[in-house]
């Protein structure tokens, strides 16, 4: 209970913090993209996703945090653009709760209008299993989000029960093959053969495919043999403030 009112105040007290991971395109050597990630600046201690958003999702705290991320996404895409040309993506996670709001397209079309930067400036993940959880409430918004050009990635993918068959009659753009696969490549033969479905099957049916967790060479050399060059993982970087995610932008501009 400490805990949940601490939690409530940190937004008001501008405790919380978003960091930044960059999505690398290995085969063009350049960063495409960020993956925006919730830290709590509780005094010293820096608060982990971990610890605090299955708190937040329970008691419905997460609904106000999304939406602070979603403007704070679109705040650096502006902030980056003005200062480095930055046009890629930044990736804001959602749960499938905000997802059934109606009011979610309207809510992100103000974010970016606020800013001044255009829909495509935010790309949103939602898990497979959370997708799949609430489908038939969460298809109208992904709809109208596309139309749009709010892109959506389906996150920890590989994981849940969908068939990705089933999922390109959704507009979806992008499926991130989840880590516990790209852990075991070149370990078991299952892992490898597993992301080499998934990218196969994504490519005939027209969907990027990123790979996360990427943590070591090998692993790097897999996925980009199998033909997936999208990564993002602590091989490259780990979700990073906002001022230190700015060595990558330069370089990328
Ligand atoms: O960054 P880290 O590895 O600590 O993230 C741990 C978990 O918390 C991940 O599952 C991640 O998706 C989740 N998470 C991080 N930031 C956010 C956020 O802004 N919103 C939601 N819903 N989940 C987040
Ligand atoms: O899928 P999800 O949104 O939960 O992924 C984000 C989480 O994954 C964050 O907590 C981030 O810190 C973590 N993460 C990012 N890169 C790596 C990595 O290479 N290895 C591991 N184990 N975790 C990572
Ligand atoms: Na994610
Ligand atoms: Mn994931």
């Amino acid at each position: 209970l400490e805990l949940e009112s601490a939690l409530h105040k940190a937004l008001e007290r501008n405790e919380i913090v978003l960091h930044y991971q960059p999505k690398i395109d290995v085969r063009a050597a350049r960063m495409v993209g960020a993956e925006a990630l919730m830290r709590w600046q509780r005094g010293n201690t820096l608060v982990p996703p971990a610890d605090f958003i299955p708190l937040a999702e329970e008691t419905g705290l997460i609904v106000p945090l999304s939406e602070w991320a979603l403007k704070e996404a679109a705040r650096q895409a502006k902030l980056w653009q003005l200062q480095f040309g930055f046009s890629d993506s930044i990736a804001v996670n959602l749960p499938s709760r905000l997802f059934e709001r109606t009011d979610l397209v309207e809510h992100i079309h103000q974010c970016v209008s606020a800013y001044g930067v255009p829909h495509r400036s935010i790309q949103l993940e939602i898990t497979e299993n959370n997708l799949m959880k609430d489908l038939q409430n969460v298809i109208p918004s992904l709809h109208r989000l596309n139309e749009v050009g709010v892109e959506i990635s389906i996150d920890d993918f590989g994981t849940g029960y969908s068939s990705l068959a089933y999922l390109t009659t959704l507009p979806i753009s992008e499926v991130k093959v989840d880590r516990t696969f790209v852990r075991d490549l070149g370990i078991t033969p299952q892992s490898s053969a597993v992301v080499t479905a998934i990218i196969a099957l994504a490519r005939a049916l027209g969907l990027r495919v990123i790979a996360e967790g990427v943590e070591t060479l090998r692993q790097m050399e897999v996925l980009h043999r199998l033909g997936c060059s999208l990564m993002q993982g602590f091989l490259f970087s780990k979700p990073l403030p906002a001022d230190e995610l700015e060595r990558w932008i330069a370089q990328t501009v």
